[in-house]
């Protein structure tokens, strides 16, 4: 089992920025303390379930970031099978490890969702690495928010609308900020443009961790892995 977490303080869960329609921002809603402490279980967790590098469908080209999971269900793709869930890491075969109890807290408490979360995608991005403008759309319902944790150096982070060429807005995310994508911006575009090096000392080696928490089929289709 994933250690727990002390739980953390929520400043003002009810206040958030709003960025634009359903794009939601709490900046620093984890403390340096809190941050460190869930920089340990995602060490910990890494420890059984290590990062690995993701593979885009039929070209097989590598994605810049490296990533791990936590949860029932872990999103993972390569070449031959392309974006989708499962229960298991793709290198060791392993359950992923267990959801932190903090971030299933931070789900009950911003998402008015009934359902808790399924999937906790861990992306790490070295102060090179980005992701494209993209949609999250590999799960079988669209009525649950999308929730992001920033660790570790700053962002730039792109969000349109719902159809690729819309208008896009960018703004930093730093460590500790908590972002929601729900309702109309649920299925929005979005993408990492750069990191910005040196912008936080979380991480030792630099970079940035991205926790994203998805639910990914209707609420009673729970998939257990223990
Ligand atoms: O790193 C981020 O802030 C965004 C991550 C993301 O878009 C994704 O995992 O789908």
């Amino acid at each position: 089992m994933s250690p727990k977490l002390p739980a953390f303080e929520l400043k003002h869960p009810n206040d958030p920025e709003i960025i634009g329609d359903g794009v939601s921002l709490w900046p620093g809603f984890f403390n340096l303390a809190a941050q460190h402490d869930l920089l340990k279980t995602i060490r910990s967790a890494t420890a059984t379930a290590p990062l690995f590098t993701p593979k885009m469908p039929r070209t097989g080209k590598e994605m810049s970031v490296r990533m791990t999971n936590f949860g029932p269900l872990g999103w993972v793709t390569d070449q031959k099978n392309g974006y989708r869930y499962q229960p298991n890491h793709p290198v060791t075969g392993q359950p992923w490890p267990d959801l932190p109890r903090c971030l299933l807290d931070l789900w009950q408490t911003l998402s008015a969702y009934p359902h808790p979360p399924q999937a906790c995608l861990v992306n790490y991005y070295a102060d090179l690495a980005r992701m494209g403008l993209h949609q999250d759309r590999d799960e079988s319902v669209f009525d649950a928010p999308v929730i992001s944790v920033s660790l570790g150096n700053d962002c730039l982070f792109r969000v349109g609308g719902t159809s690729r060429g819309s208008k896009t807005q960018s703004f930093r995310l730093r460590s500790g900020d908590v972002m929601m994508l729900s309702g109309e911006s649920r299925l929005a575009f979005h993408g990492v443009d750069k990191i910005y090096p040196n912008t936080s000392d979380l991480l030792n080696n630099g970079g940035r961790i991205n926790l994203t928490l998805r639910r990914v089929t209707a609420g009673g289709q729970d998939q257990q892995n223990r």
